[in-house]
């Protein structure tokens, strides 16, 4: 082990930095079946865990080989009623190897990748995707133009993780003489699921007696060790590198590989070190990669999807004239295919439903809120998996059960007696469907409010609250029943 001071600090902050200034995630890969036409369409969500960050680009791209190029770009569009998930569609006539890839307005990517399953050395940019794409110029100033990283890429095999990183000139000499200034080019790479702090880089360096080419692995405070060799090779502005899965995965700190987030934190930096001083000159911005490439066998059979448990919901309104209702239904689709199909049709109106269920093979359920038609309306749903169409029967709905349907979530019962000479008890019939907590308030007849009387136990079905009225005068009394956004006024005669 080694200790070489401040220099890999940094490292830990900009791991640190990449929680909280962080990429999308890429979620829940789906695609349609395939139309008589040969369209596929295909669907993913794009995550945020930070909401200020806004996607620039969704992209997927596929070829025919798995060892690329994957040249075509199908540009994938958000679905409005989703938050989340993107989708796009491609005419296919032939299998294919496909990935996904989101860059944030900011600069950020997050991206599965090809795979370089033949472990082609140094792989072409074929099998390869960008992970950075850093300013030219941006570095410390005053340090060498050499260590102005350019670009980042990274592919993957079974044996191997690469990384080529680009910079701004062809000279990648190690020293500005026999004691320095030493120069290091490195790629980090973070496992989310590690329980601990450490961090490891792909290293292309020689600091002698301090730091060499390889895997480095950098645990808290400061301790630096070689845990792996790697292949290194420069040519032009490029610096390919490889290191093996197994030095990364056997290192009892690594955590977890593959883990349940299917991607690793990487990014590159570059340090210009002497005895005294330890410069961090150039870093681009954290990726995620997701060394993963999707397949898809063309043609391939499918399996209609089915519908059940259609209808919908009364939500909580005070106004009569404009009712909530939130319809749902349940998709499921034995292949998992993402429905380009997901209607709700009432009369001639059409509404796309909305699910943030992706697993489609177990059931996935749709929903929308729409308002209340003016009159008696029909409605039906209408999906299709982008092979079949499946639509429910029509139900007819009227609009005058909808009004008792509102109007029974609370029903006001005289209140006994009445009238009466002390106290007199409040009744009502609660249906179970709204808060179970409300108030009873108690006015003059000329509107001024007298008392409230809390209740936090109210049970569906009928529900009684005694009132005493010591001390206020005879006369007239109204009282307002209270739950949420439910109110029911009824009135009182108080005569002593
Ligand atoms: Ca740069
Ligand atoms: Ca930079
Ligand atoms: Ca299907």
């Amino acid at each position: 082990m080694k200790r070489i001071g401040a220099l890999f600090l940094f490292l830990l902050t900009l791991v640190g930095t990449a929680f909280c200034q962080s990429p999308p995630l890429v979620l829940y890969p789906t695609h349609s079946a395939q139309g008589t036409d040969g369209a596929v369409s295909f669907f993913i969500d794009v995550a945020q865990p930070e909401s200020t960050v806004s996607i620039g680009s969704a992209t997927l791209r596929y070829g025919n080989s798995i060892s690329g190029p994957m040249g075509t770009t199908v540009p994938l569009s958000p679905i409005l009623e989703m938050e989340n998930t993107y989708w796009g569609s491609a005419t296919l006539s032939s299998s294919v190897y496909y990935y996904h890839k989101v860059t944030t307005t900011s600069g950020h990517i997050a991206t599965e990748a090809p795979k370089n399953t033949t472990d082609s050395w140094t792989p072409s940019f074929d099998v390869q995707v960008q992970t950075a794409d850093d300013p030219s110029g941006d570095g410390v100033s005053g340090y060498p133009e050499k260590l102005d990283i350019l670009e980042v890429w990274h592919t993957y095999s079974d044996e191997y993780l690469y990384a080529t990183m680009k910079q701004a000139t062809t000279d990648w000499e190690f020293s500005g003489g026999l004691f320095g200034p030493f120069y290091i080019w490195a790629v980090y790479v973070h496992n989310p699921a590690s329980e601990t702090e450490c961090a490891y880089a792909f290293v292309y360096a020689n600091v002698p007696g301090f730091l060499s080419t390889g895997i480095s692995k950098i645990t808290p405070p400061s301790t630096v060790e070689n845990i792996g060799d790697i292949d290194a090779e420069t040519s032009g502005q490029y610096l390919y590198m490889r290191g093996h899965w197994s030095d990364l995965t056997s290192d009892p700190d690594f955590g977890a590989w593959p883990n349940s987030f299917g991607y690793l934190d990487v990014g590159g930096y570059t340090v210009s070190a002497t005895l005294s001083e330890q410069v961090t000159v150039d870093t681009t911005l954290p990726a995620k990669l997701y060394p993963r490439t999707h397949y898809l066998s063309i043609p391939f059979s499918n399996t209609a999807p089915t519908l059940a448990g259609g209808g919908f919901d009364v939500l909580p309104t005070k106004d009569e004239e404009e009712i909530p209702c939130r319809f749902y239904i349940t998709y499921t689709d034995a292949d998992n295919n993402f429905p380009t199909v997901r209607q709700l049709v009432i009369g001639e109106n059409v509404y796309n439903l909305a699910s943030t269920d992706h697993n489609f093979s177990d059931g996935a359920m749709f929903e929308r809120e729409v308002p209340a038609p003016e009159e008696t309306f029909e409605y039906f749903f209408r999906f299709c998996d982008g092979a079949d169409t499946v639509e429910t029967g029509h139900t007819l709905y009227v609009r005058q059960a909808l009004l008792s349907m509102v109007n029974n979530m609370l029903l006001l019962l005289p209140n006994s007696p009445n009238p009466f000479n002390s106290k007199t008890k409040i009744r009502f019939i609660h249906n179970g469907n709204i808060p179970a907590t409300g108030n009873i308030e108690l006015y003059s007849a000329s509107g001024k409010r007298i008392r409230t009387i809390h209740m936090d136990r109210i049970t569906p079905g009928e529900n009684s609250v005694i009132v005493e009225f010591n001390g206020l005068p005879t006369g007239i009394y109204l009282y307002r029943v209270n739950m949420g956004p439910y109110s029911k006024t009824g009135k009182l005669l108080f005569v002593k």
